[in-house]
């Protein structure tokens, strides 16, 4: 019998005694991803491709389904009563909801943008965390990621696959033919070794020195200290990179380089390091910004960004005590 996602999140309300309004918020936004995932398989044929001629707080150029898809979640998850704030990576500051709300929401609302106009895999964050008593503001968000209730992603691949935790493990749901998200995967453990990697490795000379190490040991394979050749990968959406580590193990790294020295790494933490950080550790993985969990960072700006390695927990391990030796 197939079990859909209200029934999984009816299951686990009960055994673990979730609140029903977290039940409601995590299915407002797979709404929201259903509508996104619509617009994101039509394309070109409704004139929704290309640049949108706008930028966001990151300083990046948007694309009209950056837009759109930002768009489609503020609108679902401010009619959603149980939500009291949201924060996306296209939203210069929080937007309010619903004063009398329990969650925040934040989210990437299409994260992989550079691959959206060459029909490679993109996906949706999100990330919910609880509201604090009193009055919303920015610092009612910065709270760091063990403090979050729940966190996913939207897949939107060969096939569109929604991947979630309420902390008891992860579970994964594939779009069925009746435009439903079906169990298909549950309690999904990330092997402890791997033999593949993901980097932009165009990034090589600008990383410090203990990255620049490690990596030279894994391209050395089976002649180097590490013994065993290993295989790169490098989609360029964090979300189909993630995804491929929860399958068949891996880890994915972005790390800080010397560019630009006030930037500890290109990837933000409160909407993407933080929940793909909460679903690696529940399947039983390990992220780190190499030098402590990510999700014990304590966060002081919405917009912060983060060095990330996340994935196979020896290989991660590995490379985050090369980093606190150096
Ligand atoms: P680069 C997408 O823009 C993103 O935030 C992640 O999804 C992805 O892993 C990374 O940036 C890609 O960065 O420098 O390779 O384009």
């Amino acid at each position: 019998m197939s079990v859909l996602l209200n029934d999984y999140l009816q299951q686990q309300q009960q055994i673990h005694d979730l609140p029903p309004n977290l039940t409601a918020t995590l299915l407002s936004i797979s709404e929201a991803c259903l509508q996104i995932n619509q617009a994101v398989r039509l394309g070109a044929l409704d004139n929704i491709l290309g640049s949108a001629r706008t930028g966001n707080i990151q300083g990046e150029e948007q694309k009209k389904l950056d837009v759109i898809s930002n768009q489609i979640l503020i609108n679902t998850l401010c009619a959603q009563s149980a939500v009291a704030g949201l924060a996306s990576e296209e939203e210069d500051t929080f937007v309010s909801a619903n004063s009398n709300g329990q969650y925040l929401v934040l989210f990437d609302p299409l994260d992989g943008s550079s691959n959206i106009d060459v029909n490679i895999s993109i996906g949706t964050i999100f990330s919910v965390l609880p509201k604090p008593v009193g009055e919303l503001t920015t610092a009612s968000f910065l709270q760091s990621g063990r403090q979050q209730l729940a966190s996913g992603y939207v897949l939107y691949g060969p096939q569109t696959i929604l991947v979630l935790t309420v902390k008891h493990g992860i579970a994964m749901f594939t779009l069925n033919k009746n435009n439903q998200f079906q169990l298909t995967q549950e309690n999904t453990q990330i092997p402890v070794q791997t033999a593949e990697f993901a980097i932009n490795m165009s990034n090589q000379r600008h990383w410090q020195a203990p990255m620049q190490e490690y990596i030279a040991e894994l391209l050395a394979g089976k002649t180097g200290t590490r013994g065993k050749d290993y295989n790169m990968r490098w989609v360029a959406s964090m979300v189909a990179e993630v995804h491929r580590i929860l399958i068949r193990g891996g880890i994915f790294t972005y790390p800080q380089d010397q560019r630009d020295p006030s930037k500890p790494g290109k990837l933000r933490l409160m909407y993407e390091a933080n929940p793909m950080s909460l679903l690696i550790e529940q399947a039983g993985g390990v992220a780190t910004n190499t030098r402590e969990n990510i999700l014990d960072i304590q966060p002081d700006q919405l917009h912060q960004r983060v060095a990330v390695v996340l994935g196979s927990k020896a290989e991660v391990d590995y490379i985050t005590a090369k980093h606190q030796n150096y």
